[in-house]
């Protein structure tokens, strides 16, 4: 690849976000909620007791933040639709109005020469269906397979590239083991099945495209290279317990058609049988993988920790994002490369990969975040190593468009290029949307103009 066109023409320049993070509105024109309504209604679910309910107003400033996008210059832009605002039930009867909004979306992001890709599931499952056992119950695949099937017959003339799930592993780990997010499960029997059905759903949802849909449908993992802290045989081998746990568990029965072994030892007798039949639907070809990276795990060997008997460290001497991740670039090109070697050569895409700070309050239209800038340096020109060393990468977003609504952190961390007062929904684009911007147009990580 030459120095002067470090990206290969065509490489998508995108931002993304989830609904329930920047819409608002979850119950406006007839949208039944997710679970993340009642979740962060929950006292003490959610740091300030911060809830969606506005989030950005994106659901009623939708023409302003399409503009905003073309100001960015974005040629990509990944977004989720929430399931119960065009299916109030979660099954059945369309709200028409609730898809309305996701069609005025895709239409102005065409207008505005920005290419669409839809996930179709970021976490918020309808209230409706987690009161029939949600995840857990076996049907779950059939239900999701059926609200995708609808939204390709509504879209897919317009929309390119499909994501079926954001992170199951985080959706799984947090929302059934550690309780933190939707629905607030606290098991170790239940997160091996969740995560067996939601891989069920992703492989219906595809066998369903291949009927239906004419372009691209993949899948984004949350990946991240899992290194011991100390040179110790413990850390080692719980580092290593870490990665099949993380990066694993949903790579091996996608792309390899079956779970690690490791998951086995790792669950002990909370692990079951899972049925050959479901694995070989589950491993249904992708056109892409989307990664998500932020930082990498050091780790440390700790029984208190279960499953895997290791713990994460903070390490203080690394730079840290307000999240206490470590910013470790050279990580992202570790995942590609490593994606590349063991899994073969899929297209790929990086689908989110950001950072929060504790940005400065905006000074007039200005929002300095030197830190975010930096990190969005280092991070490209990581996957542009990785692209170097033939990893087919053909795009990168940016987590996120907007200061959005954190989950179980709420608004308190920042991870925007555009900065929002919550108060009043102003938006500033910050020095990094700047610098992203000029990144799109110049290709500044060069100082060449790209054609
Ligand atoms: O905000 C989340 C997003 O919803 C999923 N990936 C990680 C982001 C930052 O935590």
């Amino acid at each position: 690849m030459s120095a002067d066109q470090p990206f290969p023409p065509g490489f998508l320049w995108g931002t993304a976000t989830s609904a329930y993070q920047i819409e608002g509105s979850p119950l406006a024109d007839g949208a039944g909620p997710g679970i993340w309504h009642g979740f962060s209604h929950r006292p003490g679910a959610v740091v300030n007791g911060d809830t969606g309910d506005r989030a950005c107003d994106h659901y009623r400033r939708l023409p302003a933040d399409l503009d905003l996008m073309a100001e960015l210059g974005l040629t990509a832009y990944r977004f989720s639709v929430a399931w119960g605002r065009v299916l109030p039930n979660g099954t059945g009867r369309v709200n028409a109005k609730g898809l309305d909004f996701y069609q005025r979306l895709v239409d102005g992001l065409l207008e505005r020469g920005i290419q669409p890709m839809l996930t179709l599931y970021h976490w918020d499952l309808p209230e409706a269906l987690e009161a029939r056992g949600g995840w857990l119950n076996p049907d779950s695949a059939r239900w999701f397979a059926d609200y995708a099937a609808m939204l390709y017959e509504a879209l897919d003339d317009r929309v390119g590239l499909w994501v079926t799930l954001n992170e199951p592993w985080v959706s799984t780990v947090l929302g059934y083991l550690s309780g933190e997010h939707a629905p607030g499960r606290r098991s170790l029997a239940e997160p091996p099945r969740v995560a067996h059905h939601q891989l069920c759903a992703h492989g219906e949802a595809v066998a369903a495209y291949r009927e239906l849909g004419r372009h691209q449908i993949g899948i984004s993992l949350n990946l991240e290279p899992q290194h011991p802290a100390t040179d110790s045989p413990l850390d080692w081998e719980a580092a290593k317990r870490r990665h099949h746990f993380i990066n694993r568990w949903f790579l091996d029965p996608l792309l390899r058609g079956q779970y690690p072994d490791e998951l086995a030892v790792i669950f002990g007798s909370n692990w079951p049988r899972f049925p050959v039949e479901d694995l070989r639907r589950i491993a249904a070809p992708l056109d892409f993988l989307g990664i998500n990276y932020y930082s990498r795990g050091l780790i440390r060997h700790d029984p208190t920790q279960i499953p895997c008997a290791a713990t994460r460290i903070t390490p203080p001497e690394r730079r840290l994002t307000a999240m206490d991740w470590e910013v470790y670039p050279e990580g992202l090109t570790e995942t590609l490369l490593w994606v590349k070697q063991r899994y073969g050569d899929l297209p790929l895409y990086i689908t989110e990969n950001g950072a929060a700070f504790d940005d400065a309050a905006p000074v007039g239209n200005q929002v300095q975040d030197p830190d975010r800038v930096d990190y969005l340096r280092t991070h490209l020109a990581a996957a542009r190593a990785a692209l170097e060393q033939g990893v087919d990468l053909r795009g990168y977003f940016a987590w996120s468009l907007l200061d959005n609504f954190e989950w179980a952190e709420g608004y308190a961390k920042r991870f925007g290029l555009v900065h929002v007062d919550h108060a009043t929904q102003r938006r500033t684009l910050k020095a990094s949307a700047q610098y992203y911007r000029d990144f799109i147009l110049e290709g500044e990580l060069t100082g060449e103009k790209r054609k």
